[in-house]
C-alpha cells in the first residue's frame, strides 16, 4: 500500500502534486532546496545554480483561464496575460487556500533517489537529502514524484560555431538563463542567438535599449501575437475541442495553408526575414506581440545563423560581418537533467527522456515513481502537470494500471518517431505532447474525461461551451474522480473573468450588440408594422397583426 510520497521540488508541479496527494488520502512530504515555493515563477535578481531563472519583464504566454489549476480559477481582476509577479501571487494563494505549506521542507535538497534494497517486494525508494548545514538524511518512501523542473541546465552550443568564443571574442556573452534586464545594453551593439520564446522576448526588450540589435536564427519561426480575433486571448480562441477535431481531420497542408495565410497577412514572414522551413503547425508558434513591430521600426535586424566569432565581431552564414559587437546573448535553450536519479532509469541513447506518456519510467518492476512537468506543449503547462499528478497518484495506489513494459516501450518509440517528423532532435522529440489529446488520455485513465454525449443530452448549454469553447482545465473536474462542484460554474463564467480586467474605461454599448428585440429601431419598426397590419391591411391578414405585436413588445 502506497502511503508516504516524496515530492521533490515545490515549483508549480510540486504544489500540484502535494495538493493531489492530499486529495487522494496520501501523505506527501515535499523537499524544496530553496527557501520558498514557486520555482521558475519566483523571480530572483540573480540566477541560482541548478534552478530555473526568469527575466524581470517576463509575461506568461498562456492566458489566465487556460493556465490556472482546474479547481482554482485565477482572481477575476487579473489581466488575461499575467506578469510573472502576479502569477507568483496566484501560486501563493493556491498554497494558502489548500494549506500546502505544512507539507514542504524548505532548504532541503534531494541528492539521490534510489530503489530501496527490498524494492522488488516493497516498491519503496530511498531518498537522501542534505540541509543548509550540510547534514545528510536518509528517508524511505512508498513512492516519489519528481518535480525538479527542466529549465535548469542552460545549453551554450559553442562548438557549433567557428572561432573560440571564450578565447577570442572580447565582448561579453551569456545565456538567457543569466539575463535579468536590459540595463547593461544601453547604447551597445548586441547579437541575440536563437528565436525561441526567450529569444524573441529578449531581442525585443534589448532592442529598446541597445544602439543596434541583431537576432540570429538558423531556422526562423512563425510569429503570432497573444491577441486573437477581437483581441481575445490566443489560446482561448485556439485551443478548443472543435479546433482539435478540425486540425486532426482536415489535410495538414490545407490547415497549414490557412494558418500561414493568416500569419503572413499580419506580417509577410518572408519579407521580415522570419520565414522558417517548417510548416506553421509542425512546431510551436513563437508567441510574441512586438517582434514584427521592432523589425519594422528598424530596432531589430534579422540575421542568419552565426558562422564564426572574431575578436570584436561576428560573421554570419551569408558572409556578412558585423563589427564592434559588445555582447552576445544565447537563447539556445536548456537540457533536461535530473542529477539525483540514476540515469539508466529514464534516459535513452541520445540523452533523451524515455518515459511512458512523459511520466513513468517504463522498466520499473513497481510503478512507484513519476517524473512530472518535463514536457512541451502548444498550450499551458500547469493543467498538464496537475493532470499528470492525478494520474500518477492513481497508478501508485493501483487504481489505474500501466501496460506491460514491452507495450510501454513500443508506445514511447512510436510517439518519438512521429514527433521526429517535426522535431528532428531526439531530446526535443521526446518531450512534445498535443495538448487536448494528452489531457484527454490522462483524464480517461483517471476517470475524469468529460462525457460529451451525456453532456449533450443533459446539459446542452454546457456541452456547447465544452466543445466549441476554450478547453479550459475546469472541464476535467466535471465528472468522475476528483469532481469539483464549482467546475460547471467556472466554465460558464470563464469569459466573464476575461472581460473583467478590460472594464477600466467603460464604453457605451453600441445598440447593435443589445438583444435586437429591445433596440429602438426594432421597436419602431415593429410598431410601424403593427400599425400597418392592424389598420391598413386588416381585412387581408387579421392573424398576422397579433403575432407581430407580441414579438415587438417582448
Ligand atoms: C521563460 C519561461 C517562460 C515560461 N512561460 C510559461 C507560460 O507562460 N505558460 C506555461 O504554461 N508555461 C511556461 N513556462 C514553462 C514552465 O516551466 C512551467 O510552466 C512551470 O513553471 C514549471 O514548473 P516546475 O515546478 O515543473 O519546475 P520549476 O518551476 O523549475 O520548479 C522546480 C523546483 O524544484 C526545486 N528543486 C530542483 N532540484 C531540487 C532538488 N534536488 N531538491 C529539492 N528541490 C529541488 C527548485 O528549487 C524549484 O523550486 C515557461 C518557462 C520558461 C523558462
Ligand atoms: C511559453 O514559453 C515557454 C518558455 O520559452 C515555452 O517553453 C512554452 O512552450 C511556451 N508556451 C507556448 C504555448 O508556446
Ligand atoms: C486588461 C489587460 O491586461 N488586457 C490585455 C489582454 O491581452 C492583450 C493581448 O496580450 C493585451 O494587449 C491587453 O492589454
Amino acid at each position: 500500500m502506497v502511503q508516504r510520497v516524496a515530492v521533490v521540488g515545490a515549483g508549480v508541479s510540486g504544489l500540484a502534486c502535494i495538493k493531489i496527494c492530499v486529495d487522494e488520502g496520501l501523505e506527501p512530504v515535499c523537499f524544496e532546496s530553496s527557501d520558498d515555493i514557486g520555482g521558475l515563477w519566483n523571480f530572483k535578481d540573480s540566477p541560482e545554480p541548478q534552478r530555473s531563472s526568469i527575466y524581470r519583464s517576463l509575461v506568461a504566454n498562456t492566458s489566465k483561464e487556460m493556465m490556472c489549476f482546474s479547481d482554482f480559477p485565477m482572481p477575476d481582476d487579473y489581466p488575461n496575460y499575467t506578469h510573472n509577479s502576479l502569477l507568483m501571487k496566484y501560486y501563493r494563494l493556491y498554497a494558502e487556500h489548500f494549506h500546502l505549506l505544512r507539507f514542504i521542507n524548505f532548504l532541503m535538497k534531494v541528492t539521490s533517489v534510489t530503489q530501496s534494497p527490498d524494492f522488488s517486494q516493497s516498491g519503496q525508494w530511498e531518498v537522501v537529502t542534505i540541509n543548509k548545514n550540510g547534514d545528510e538524511e536518509r528517508h524511505i518512501f512508498d513512492a516519489v514524484l519528481v518535480c525538479s523542473g527542466h529549465f535548469t541546465q542552460p545549453v551554450l552550443p559553442l562548438s557549433d560555431f567557428k572561432g573560440n568564443l571564450i578565447d577570442t571574442f572580447c565582448g561579453t556573452f551569456l545565456h538567457s538563463w543569466d539575463y535579468k534586464n536590459p540595463d547593461a545594453y544601453r547604447g551597445k551593439k548586441v547579437v541575440i542567438v536563437g528565436i525561441g520564446n526567450s529569444g524573441g522576448d529578449l531581442a525585443v526588450e534589448i532592442s529598446r535599449s541597445a544602439e543596434k540589435t541583431f537576432l540570429s536564427t538558423r531556422e526562423g519561426a512563425w510569429v503570432i501575437g497573444r491577441k486573437s480575433r477581437n483581441g481575445l486571448p490566443l489560446d482561448m480562441v485556439g485551443i478548443t475541442r472543435f479546433n482539435n477535431l478540425l486540425i486532426k481531420h482536415f489535410p495538414g497542408t490545407l490547415v497549414n495553408w490557412v494558418v500561414e495565410g493568416a500569419l503572413n497577412n499580419k506580417c509577410d514572414h518572408k519579407l521580415y526575414g522570419l520565414k522558417p522551413k517548417h510548416r506553421a503547425l509542425d512546431k510551436r508558434l513563437l508567441i510574441n506581440d512586438d517582434l514584427p513591430d521592432r523589425i519594422l521600426q528598424g530596432g531589430l535586424v534579422m540575421k542568419p545563423n552565426i558562422r564564426e566569432f572574431k575578436t570584436s565581431g561576428v560573421v554570419f552564414e551569408d558572409g556578412t560581418t558585423e563589427e564592434d559587437i559588445d555582447a552576445i546573448v544565447f537563447c539556445t535553450g536548456y537540457s533536461a537533467t535530473i542529477p539525483f536519479l540514476p540515469s539508466a532509469l529514464s534516459e535513452g541513447a541520445y540523452g533523451e527522456l524515455i518515459l511512458y506518456k512523459k511520466l513513468f519510467p517504463p522498466t520499473l518492476q513497481h510503478p512507484t515513481l513519476a517524473i512530472v512537468g518535463i514536457l512541451q506543449a502548444k498550450g499551458p503547462i500547469m493543467p498538464i502537470v496537475e493532470m499528470q499528478a492525478r494520474w500518477a497518484v492513481k497508478v501508485f495506489s493501483g487504481l489505474s494500471r500501466l501496460p506491460s513494459k514491452e507495450k510501454m516501450l513500443g508506445v514511447i518509440e512510436a510517439e518519438r518517431k512521429s514527433n521526429m517528423q517535426s522535431y528532428p532532435c531526439p531530446r526535443q522529440a521526446a518531450v512534445q505532447v498535443d495538448y487536448v489529446s494528452y489531457m484527454d488520455f490522462m483524464a480517461k485513465e483517471v476517470g475524469a474525461k468529460p462525457r460529451l454525449l451525456r453532456l449533450l443530452l443533459t446539459d446542452p448549454v454546457l456541452w456547447t461551451k465544452v466543445v466549441f469553447g476554450p478547453c479550459t482545465p475546469y472541464q476535467y473536474r466535471l465528472t468522475g474522480s476528483g469532481q469539483w462542484a464549482g467546475a460547471r460554474r467556472a466554465i460558464l463564467t470563464q469569459w466573464g473573468r476575461v472581460y473583467k480586467p478590460f472594464r477600466t474605461r467603460m464604453v457605451a454599448e453600441p445598440a447593435a450588440t443589445k438583444p435586437i428585440l429591445f433596440s429602438p429601431w426594432f421597436i419602431t419598426f415593429g410598431a410601424t408594422m403593427v400599425f400597418y397590419f392592424a389598420f391598413v391591411t386588416k381585412q387581408h391578414c387579421p392573424n398576422m397583426s397579433t403575432f407581430l405585436s407580441d414579438s415587438g413588445h417582448q
